[in-house]
């Protein structure tokens, strides 16, 4: 034992020493912690300024944004959870890591090149905590403990290697705390280190923590100027989809106006625990039997939905900005902040009643950008504000690049390392490539490919349907006209169709392909 013992102190101290002494010498490779939540709004982060920041403020994330760069046009590639997450690992749009879309899609081949398999070869400790959503077990990583599945708010279950177990707890504090245990591990080990720290919070349906529960109940929030968008000048994509208040977003199982609450297991609400439980009615009860009792309708009863849809969504929000303060709070006192990349984003954007909408998937703005803040202290200038379009698709590799690893040819991203530094590349890309392909399914967004630019939007919705569109958006911020057909137009559109083309065989894209994954 005495001998053994010895041996483990002495070369724990020596690796202690090196880290030290490299740390000194300015030589150890940065710590990156990558924070996701899920389905975040960049309009709902106080950072990024707009209607909802003096009500409902986000004063941790925005600390990213103080000491770093806010990224206002970071596009996804397929605005949707487990597409959005395969491309963060691979640096692969869809078509070539295979993971298209949530529903009716094989496990995520985990045996693919990742870049936490990458990272850790190269020597850093790797961990991912929190949703997962890509139906197979984590590879690449020294630890890691996901949620089943989208996961539950509250008592959750989580997956370890060893199976399954339930916490007693609401998911986003579970969530946070093991983070802080294992970066407390990770800080000893003389390893840099890589955490993937990602929240269920805020997805549907919105169950606020047991600190939240009272936080917006009596406040009123600005609502959009398109929540009762009617689609017109837009195509049968958009007065098809099912996803707006109106009709699709549920008074019981999405607002919590429950009357029947067997329904309440249809959200896992039923896993509260009698005291979370009295609580949670506590708050609700009154809501409730003051809803039941006003009979609301048409306008009135859209505008009500909207009201208790973000007092709940920006409740959820709240818990999520008190784990990010959690964490930059652990980091400050552990004296780790001086050499950690923090990120902060989602998985994609979310709509906010603009259009008359929740949920995602489509190219419009609010679901095709995701919010992006990044600090790395010494290194990004405190305060920035950037407009160059960059992509969740970048991530791996300027993760690679933060930490000194080579960057394989075969990712289609570009590294964000010079924009960190504070240089944009003179040819950084002037447009950006999209492909979304869950239809038929939840909320019944047709399938379409498209690109960006700064000012023009080119969609192609072809599957059941075979309808462009193109918007631009200097002249149309809140993306309500199809220009497709207009004559004044005509140029503009053939030199985007160019481009789109050119983006298509640089992706090695096409809708052949698509078709060949997802027969009609
Ligand atoms: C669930 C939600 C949908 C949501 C998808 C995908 N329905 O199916 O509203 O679009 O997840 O979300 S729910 O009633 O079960 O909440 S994603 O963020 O995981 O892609
Ligand atoms: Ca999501």
């Amino acid at each position: 034992m005495q001998p053994d013992f010895k041996l483990t102190t002495l070369i724990g101290m020596a690796a202690l020493c090196c880290h030290q002494l490299s740390a000194q010498n300015g030589q150890q490779r940065p710590n990156i912690i990558y924070i996701m939540s899920d389905d975040h709004a960049y309009q709902a982060i106080s950072a990024y300024g707009g209607a909802l920041k003096d009500l409902a403020a986000t004063p941790n994330i925005d600390r990213i944004a103080r000491e770093g760069i806010r990224f206002d046009r970071c596009l996804v590639t397929n605005s949707i959870s487990g597409p959005c997450r395969a491309v963060i690992l691979t640096g692969k749009y869809s078509h070539l890591n295979g993971f298209l879309r949530n529903e009716g899609q094989k496990p995520f081949d985990g045996s693919q090149q990742t870049f936490p398999k990458l990272l850790q070869k190269a020597g850093y400790s790797t961990a991912m905590i929190g949703k997962w959503h890509l139906g197979s077990d984590p590879t690449g990583f020294d630890h890691w403990e996901i949620l089943p599945g989208q996961g539950s708010y509250y008592n959750p279950e989580f997956i370890t290697s060893q199976g399954r177990h339930t916490e007693k707890g609401y998911v986003t504090e579970l969530i946070t705390d093991k983070c802080i245990e294992w970066l407390e591990d990770a800080k000893d080990s003389g390893k840099p280190f890589m955490l993937m720290m990602h929240h269920k919070a805020p997805h549907r349906d919105w169950q606020p923590g047991p600190n939240e529960l009272t936080l917006y109940k009596d406040i009123t929030f600005p609502e959009p100027p398109t929540l009762f968008d009617d689609y017109s000048n837009r195509g049968k994509a958009e007065l098809t989809q099912d996803m707006t208040i109106s009709k699709t977003m549920r008074l019981e199982e999405d607002l919590k106006l429950y009357r029947d609450r067997s329904k309440m297991k249809n959200t896992g609400l039923n896993r509260l625990d009698p005291s979370q439980m009295a609580e949670w009615d506590s708050v609700y009860n009154p809501i409730i039997r003051k809803f039941y009792a006003s009979d609301l309708s048409g306008d009135e009863l859209v505008r009500f939905k909207y009201q208790r849809y973000l007092q709940d969504y920006l409740a959820c929000i709240a818990a999520v900005d008190k784990s990010v303060g959690e964490v930059l709070d652990y980091l400050k006192e552990s004296g780790l902040d001086k050499n950690t990349v923090v990120i902060y984003s989602s998985d994609q954007g979310f709509y906010l009643g603009e259009h008359g909408w929740f949920d995602k998937r489509f190219m419009f703005e609010e679901s095709y950008r995701t919010p992006l803040l990044i600090s790395w202290p010494g290194v990004t200038k405190p305060g920035t504000v950037n407009e160059d379009i960059v992509s969740n698709i970048d991530l791996p590799e300027t993760f690679l690049e933060i930490a000194g690893v080579e960057v394989p040819s075969d990712m289609q991203g570009r590294s964000m390392l010079p924009i960190l530094k504070g240089k944009t590349p003179g040819n950084w890309r002037k447009e950006h490539y999209y492909h979304y392909y869950e239809y038929p399914g939840s909320h019944m967004v047709k399938r379409h490919y498209g690109m960006s630019t700064q000012r023009y939007k080119l969609i192609h919705y072809y599957y059941d349907i075979d309808e462009w569109e193109l918007y631009d958006r200097q002249a149309d911020p809140l993306e309500m006209k199809n220009m497709y057909d207009d004559p004044s137009y005509a140029r503009i559109k053939k030199k985007l169709h160019k481009r789109l083309e050119k983006l298509m065989l640089k992706y090695g894209d096409s809708e052949e392909l698509a078709r060949s994954f997802l027969p009609n």
